[in-house]
């Protein structure tokens, strides 16, 4: 099965995506998700100028093959363009093989371990009150588990935090907007935050909390052992990960469970992080890190330290994205839990899929394949628009620098 086409598409129904639709002799065609937050066009331009040459003519059916060619063919490994382009090529040749089979993805993978993914939904609100209240509308949506993020007293906007509520978009401006931090203040509100939550709803529900590596180690172990007494499910990126021994600090002086990995492109930079233990929940995700072929490995790594797989889920990674990660968290062994930010209409049209919320869970269809696809004519009424993540700025105005 000789792939004859490969085509990237760049379109934004309300947030920009890039998609790859790779097309085979046989007519059968596989999508994959190329979208790199804030710089789309980097990876477009790498797909379009520097893989796509070499994927023409190749066989469809080796997965694995083409992975290696990409990966160690580059000389320059790892790196979120590069393994968000080879994430893409990846994506797209695991649906194919999958509509080849006549299967829904996840029966290739190793079939059903569990019947749906457990999901968290954002909340977010101005101030505690508001968040409080955000938290009781998933809640009634049926959610078995919320993110909450409140604004923080003294400071006039926080990431994380946006106007939009089901559907929160942080890369929002076309140039880097900025906002303000103080660590004081914000270790001081987040406590706060799930002392009400747990007074109001209680313990049934779990509960994250998400720091966008904003703390150095020391800083993030007072606030783990200030959170203790509310039972978090996890805190996620409290503290940047360069430095992957930078984790025993924090690990070491609080009992609330730890997670990270977003920003990462592949295993390496988390190997030392999962093998010493430091971590309970691996968050790095199917497009910015690989594809299915690596994460795999990555979750089977994981597996052997007690650490379960928390894939990221915001809205720019793209339906197809989410579509391969819900097939990927149907199988895999040691899953933890899903993000799933809800896309837009706008997006969802553009993205047909067959995953549904199901009271607290996604679920994934039937169709062979991931079950996601792309129509073109809709994607070619929304043109790229330059959109970027915002900076941060400590109130003396020194650039945020961890
Ligand atoms: O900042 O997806 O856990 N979710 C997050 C997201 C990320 C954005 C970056 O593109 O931290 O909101
Ligand atoms: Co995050």
């Amino acid at each position: 099965m000789k792939i004859i086409d490969a085509k990237v598409i760049v379109t934004c129904p309300g947030r920009n995506f890039v998609t790859l639709k790779i097309t085979t002799d046989q007519g059968l065609y596989g999508i994959g998700d190329a979208t790199l937050n804030g710089r789309e066009l980097a990876v477009a331009s790498y797909l379009q100028d520097h893989l796509i040459p070499c994927l023409i003519g190749r066989d469809a059916s080796q997965i694995e093959d083409i992975w290696q060619f990409f990966y160690r063919g580059a000389y320059w490994r790892r790196g979120p363009v590069g393994m968000t382009a080879i994430a893409a090529i990846d994506v797209a040749l695991w649906d194919i093989k999958a509509k080849a089979a006549g299967m829904p993805l996840y029966q290739l993978l190793g079939g059903r371990s569990r019947d749906g993914v457990m999901v968290y939904g954002h909340a977010n609100g101005r101030d505690i009150a508001e968040t409080v209240a955000e938290v009781g509308k998933y809640i009634e949506l049926g959610y078995k588990a919320i993110r909450a993020q409140t604004g923080i007293p003294g400071l006039a906007s926080t990431y994380g935090v946006s106007k939009d509520k089901m559907y929160y978009e942080p890369a929002d401006n076309d140039l880097p907007s900025e906002n303000l931090w103080s660590t004081s203040k914000y270790l001081n509100s987040v406590p706060k935050l799930f002392e009400t939550l747990r007074d109001t709803y209680g313990y049934e529900h779990h509960l994250l909390h998400d720091t966008h590596h904003r703390l150095t180690p020391i800083e993030a172990a007072q606030l783990g052992k200030s959170l203790e007494p509310y039972k978090l499910f996890w805190l996620e990126d409290a503290v940047p990960a360069e430095l992957q021994e930078g984790f025993r600090l924090f690990r070491h002086h609080t009992t609330t469970p730890i997670a990270v990995g977003e920003v990462f492109a592949s295993i390496h930079d988390c190997q030392q992080l999962i093998s010493e233990q430091l971590i309970d929940y691996i968050r790095t995700t199917i497009v910015h890190a690989g594809g299915i072929t690596h994460l795999r490995r990555i979750a089977h790594l994981a597996e052997l330290y007690h650490v379960r797989t928390g894939f990221h889920g915001a809205t720019d990674l793209s339906p197809v994205t989410m579509g391969a990660a819900l097939h990927f968290d149907t199988w895999v062994p040691n899953f933890g839990i899903q993000e799933y930010m809800r896309h837009t209409d706008e997006t969802d049209e553009v993205f047909p899929h067959d995953y549904h919320f199901d009271n607290g869970y996604l679920k994934v269809g039937d169709t062979p394949g991931h079950g996601v696809d792309i129509d073109e004519a809709k994607a070619a009424k929304y043109p790229y628009k330059r959109a970027y993540l915002p900076v941060n700025r400590l109130e003396d105005g020194t650039m945020f620098n961890w």
